[in-house]
């Protein structure tokens, strides 16, 4: 275990706090976090320093360690792919739980988050700023596009792809070697047995598009 290196977090909210345990317990040590609206009290109460603002990336990267790797830390993809580029490339920190089994014929990119008890399987490969939450699992040559979020408990069974910025919501499962389009999301529990389109927000089991409700006419 490498316990000399220096992780800065940007954002300091509830992911932020969870990727901090994760990083902890697999031997970084936390210099702190970068986030606008927070004020030190707030980040203070998830157990995070917090040392400026978004914009303040670089200056802080030099003061408390030119070295220091850093971690895009928040739940939404976009804000998570803007922090994310502007981060210097070999500065973008992989966190993965110790706890977490990861096949070594995975591939994990730049900026990708694994949690506690998550299990990502042979082949399967994650792009830039993925999140496989908290004992989520992500089968056998599974593919999951650039700020993918599967969240805790979900299950993609084997050769699932999904596509970039999507949500695969808690507990839900996409059955072997369906396809999720680019910022569809899956709803809590929802049971993908077919394709699920681009854009698409699909609920339920078996999981079925969520169409708003007509105004009554
Ligand atoms: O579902 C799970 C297990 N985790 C969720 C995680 C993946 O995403 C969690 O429940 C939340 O839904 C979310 O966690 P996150 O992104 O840490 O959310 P929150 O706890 O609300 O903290 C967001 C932090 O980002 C706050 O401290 C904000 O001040 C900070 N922030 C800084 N700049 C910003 C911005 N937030 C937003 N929305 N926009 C900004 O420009």
């Amino acid at each position: 275990m490498d316990t000399t290196r220096t992780l800065l977090l940007m954002g300091g909210g509830g992911h932020a706090a969870v990727v901090a345990d994760a990083a902890r317990a697999a031997g970084w040590t936390i210099a702190g976090c970068l986030d606008d609206a927070a004020d030190a009290a707030a980040t203070a109460a998830v157990g995070l320093l917090h040392l400026g603002a978004i914009d303040d990336l670089a200056r802080v990267r030099v003061d408390i360690d030119p070295a220091a790797f850093v971690h895009a830390a928040h739940g939404d993809p976009d804000l998570r792919r803007r922090w994310l580029e502007r981060v210097p490339p070999d500065a973008a920190a992989t966190v993965v739980h110790p706890t977490a089994v990861v096949s070594p014929s995975a591939r994990l990119d730049a900026g990708v988050f694994v949690g506690p008890l998550a299990i990502v399987n042979a082949r399967a490969t994650l792009e830039t700023g993925v999140i496989v939450n908290s004992g989520a699992i992500v089968e056998h040559d599974g593919h999951l596009g650039a700020y993918t979020h599967v969240a805790p408990g979900s299950v993609l069974a084997g050769s699932v792809k999904v596509g970039p910025a999507c949500l695969i919501g808690a507990g839900a499962i996409v059955h072997r070697g369906r396809t999720i389009g680019a910022r569809a999301t899956l709803g809590a529990g929802a049971d993908a047995v077919s394709d699920i389109p681009p854009g698409v927000r699909a609920v339920g089991v078996p999981a079925r598009p969520l169409v708003a409700a007509t105004e009554p006419g």
